[in-house]
């Protein structure tokens, strides 16, 4: 779409910030967090979704990516207690949790073999018993046992206690981690970055200024990770707009992010159950302000486990280029927050369909985003 065809459809809002936001998006330049709070407060829905779609196709056409994956939660026991949390017991509760042996994971891992899936993603609570060295040996089993499989682990919640338990600088812990078989950082962990959000919701777990320090040390590394941010509980536009503008300057510099990953609040049994969830128009508003923000970030993802797959095609329109993967049942972080997904699974079959029927090309990646198959024309 042009500018100009931009907008005789959508131009009619006779606002000069909001028009001086679409020439900036046409013509390639960076908004600013000024404008980018603007764009929350006044910007209507079908207004975003044409910009944040012009975007899209810009950066990646019709393509859709998704992969083949699993998740290991080795324990939902947690030192922490964030609010917003469903899914974690504290260590004084240990009985009602599960915590699982390195040999039970990687019997998780053999369930897979002779299949095609390409990453596993391992997440879970700040096990006070759970050290460094015994995840570093779990890698070293897993990669052992399936060299190809790209392992994708540990927020800096978890890496930040296991590296101070372990007496190791972040640098040397990321080192020692790198050394035994970690790839990527998943996103996790970032929620709000802003300290009197974070006070309020998880207080005790690492900062932000230490969640940006361990990815930074990541990319340093040569590996690439993923950031996330939990949105629609009790913060406001402008700490959205701090958020992101802390990974859009992390990434200028480092240009190690692959993905930005806006995840929804869901409030089923939790210490925040009180706080209404989002509408679904300003989930969409969230996708499409994140893909017009985040301009250096080459990738966009709806996490279809938290919000639902009609949901997630939704997004599809609205700025997204990833909808993660096929996951095969094995999280529980969502269905015990309350998403619609209890028993989050989806062959590649219906992740296929899942983006036809959105008319996007469904393209198969790996955590890197090298393409496995093209599945635009490809009978499944
Ligand atoms: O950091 C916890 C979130 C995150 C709730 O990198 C909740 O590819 C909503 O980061 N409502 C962990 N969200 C999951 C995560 C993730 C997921 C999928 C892919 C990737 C990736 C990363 O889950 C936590 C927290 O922000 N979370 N509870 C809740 N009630
Ligand atoms: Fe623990 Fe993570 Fe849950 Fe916080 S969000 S209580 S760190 S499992």
């Amino acid at each position: 779409m042009t500018q100009a065809v931009f907008e005789q459809l959508y131009g009619n809002q006779s606002d000069k910030q909001l028009e001086r936001i679409a020439e900036k998006v046409f013509g390639g330049e960076r908004i600013s967090p000024e404008e980018g709070i603007q764009l929350f407060e006044k910007a209507s829905l079908p207004w975003l979704g044409a910009l944040a779609n012009h975007v899209r196709e810009q950066k990646h056409g019709d393509t859709t990516y998704f992969n083949r994956n699993f998740h290991i939660e080795p324990t939902n026991i947690c030192v922490f207690s964030c609010d917003f949390c469903s899914y974690s017991r504290l260590y004084a509760h240990k009985e009602e949790g599960w915590e699982l042996t390195a040999e039970q994971m990687l019997d998780i891992v053999k369930k897979y073999d002779g299949q095609p899936v390409t990453e596993v993603h391992i997440v879970g609570g700040v096990h006070p018993k759970l050290t460094l060295h015994f995840f570093a040996d779990l890698l070293k089993k897993i990669k052992a046992h399936r060299p190809d499989l790209h392992v994708k682990g540990f927020t800096p919640v978890e890496l930040d206690y296991m590296f101070r338990k372990a007496k190791m600088s972040r640098r040397e812990g990321m080192e020692f981690l790198k050394e035994a078989g970690l790839q990527s950082l998943p996103g996790g962990g970032a929620e709000i970055f802003a300290p009197e959000i974070r006070e309020q919701i998880c207080a005790d777990k690492v900062d932000a200024e230490g969640w940006l320090e361990i990815h930074r040390i990541a990319h340093e590394l040569g590996m690439h990770s993923n950031a996330t941010m939990l949105y629609g509980h009790i913060e406001r536009f402008h700490h959205r707009i701090d958020h992101m503008e802390r990974l859009r300057q992390l990434q200028d510099q480092t240009g190690g992010f692959n993905t930005f990953i806006p995840l929804k609040f869901r409030n089923k049994d939790n210490a925040m159950s009180h706080v209404p969830e989002s509408t679904i128009v300003e989930d969409m508003r969230m996708y499409a302000i994140a893909r017009l923000y985040m301009d250096n970030f080459p990738h966009l993802k709806a996490y279809w486990p938290m919000l639902g797959r009609n949901n997630a095609q939704l997004t599809l329109s609205f700025g997204v280029n990833d909808i993660d993967g096929t996951i095969d049942d094995s999280t529980k972080i969502y269905s015990m927050a309350g998403s619609e997904e209890q028993t989050p699974t989806m062959t590649t079959n219906e992740l296929v369909q899942l983006i036809r029927q959105a008319r996007r090309k469904p393209v198969e990646r790996d955590t890197l985003y090298n393409v496995i198959q093209d599945y635009s024309e490809a009978a499944v």
